[in-house]
């Protein structure tokens, strides 16, 4: 399997996450692409190429050119305005206060672009996360090409919770559905996104939500208890033209493989029912019992075996597989979990 990997991840290095009262270093860390990238090598996964760049076109297929311009000058602006630590929003157009106007200062812009408070912007923020977006789409255009089965993109940071004009959960630019929407301009009429981090892929639900070509479906723990604890419920259907093509399996704090594997079966189920021409797996192995932000207890074996499950169900009906990272916090074993799931994906 093809993995595609970019050094500039690394510009990603924020100095602060704010989590429960205080400021640490944020979970999500460059060590996390380094450790999966060197498991990929030690267990000869593969070729691992450098991302071509694809510009900004197919980024604003997915992203409105407001926010990609915020995120673009952030730091620059944050700075600019006398900002000394780095860019965090401190409050929000929520419920009693549900503006429509784009604010002109960097604070007001921050609460408008943000849909979570943990996240900082930081310098190289914007080349990391537009470096990640490359990641993908050079993994995409390899297996459009018909080379392979499946590819692995080592993107960092993480995508899934970024909507096409909100930033948050780590994510700034929604790698797997820029993926997807690229799949779909190269002609690929349906594609299904299969979201197995442990946290909801909101931002993949929101941006697909009224439409019947991107089949989504997400295993994640219940956002009455998890993050991002405003979305991912079961009654979340798809609306307009989207309904009945969005599906979640909101999951309780303890759950383990056995219940994790059967809402897994299940979306496979639907989605090869569904036909997709590609398949965008949002890979985030935070599933993981030893995960130090969440609450599933997956064990490293697991993901060998859900890998192939995804791969029995896909080779069945020819459905190439794009793997794309996302989450996963127990930094030591992230490589053994993430690479377990493509061998085990290779070897069905
Ligand atoms: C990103 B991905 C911190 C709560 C905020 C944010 C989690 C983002 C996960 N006390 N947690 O889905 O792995
Ligand atoms: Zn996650």
């Amino acid at each position: 399997m093809l993995t595609v990997y970019s050094e500039k991840h690394r510009l990603r290095d924020a100095k602060t996450e704010l989590h429960g009262g205080t400021f640490v270093r944020p979970f999500e860390c460059p060590e996390r692409a380094e450790i999966v990238l060197a498991r990929v090598r030690q267990e000869g996964l593969g070729e691992v190429i450098a991302p071509r760049d694809f510009g900004l076109a197919p980024v604003l297929k997915v992203h409105d050119p407001d926010f990609v311009r915020f995120l673009e000058n952030c730091w620059e602006d944050w700075v600019a305005a006398g900002g000394e630590g780095e860019a965090l929003p401190n409050v929000w157009p929520t419920r009693a206060m549900n503006g429509k106007r784009i604010p002109r200062s960097i604070d007001g812009k921050l609460g408008y672009y943000a849909l979570a408070g943990e996240t900082s912007i930081s310098d190289g923020t914007w080349e990391a996360a537009r470096a990640g977006a490359d990641v993908v789409l050079t993994a995409a255009e390899h297996l459009l090409s018909g080379q392979g089965q499946s590819a692995f993109a080592l993107s960092r940071p993480p995508g899934h919770h970024a909507a096409a004009d909100q930033y948050g959960g780590y994510c700034f630019l929604n790698n797997a559905a820029i993926a997807a929407q690229f799949a779909r301009d190269k002609g690929v009429e349906r594609l299904a996104v299969l979201d197995v981090d442990f946290h909801h892929g909101n931002g993949t639900q929101n941006i697909f939500y009224r439409r019947d070509d991107v089949f989504f479906a997400s295993l994640h723990g219940d956002p009455m208890d998890a993050f991002p604890h405003f979305l991912g419920h079961a009654d979340e259907l798809g609306e307009d033209a989207g309904e009945g093509f969005n599906l979640n399996f909101p999951l309780p704090p303890g759950t383990d493989y056995s219940r994790w594997r059967d809402a897994l079966d299940e979306a496979l189920a639907r989605i090869v029912a569904f036909k997709p021409g590609l398949l965008v797996v949002s890979l985030g192995v935070d599933t993981f019992e030893q995960d130090p932000i969440s609450f599933f207890k997956l064990k490293s074996d697991d993901f060998a075996d859900y890998g192939a499950r995804i791969g029995t169900a896909m080779k069945a009906v020819s459905v190439p597989a794009l793997f794309v990272m996302e989450g996963g916090y127990a930094v030591s074993e992230i490589g053994i979990n993430t690479v377990n799931v493509l061998i085990g994906f290779e070897g069905a």
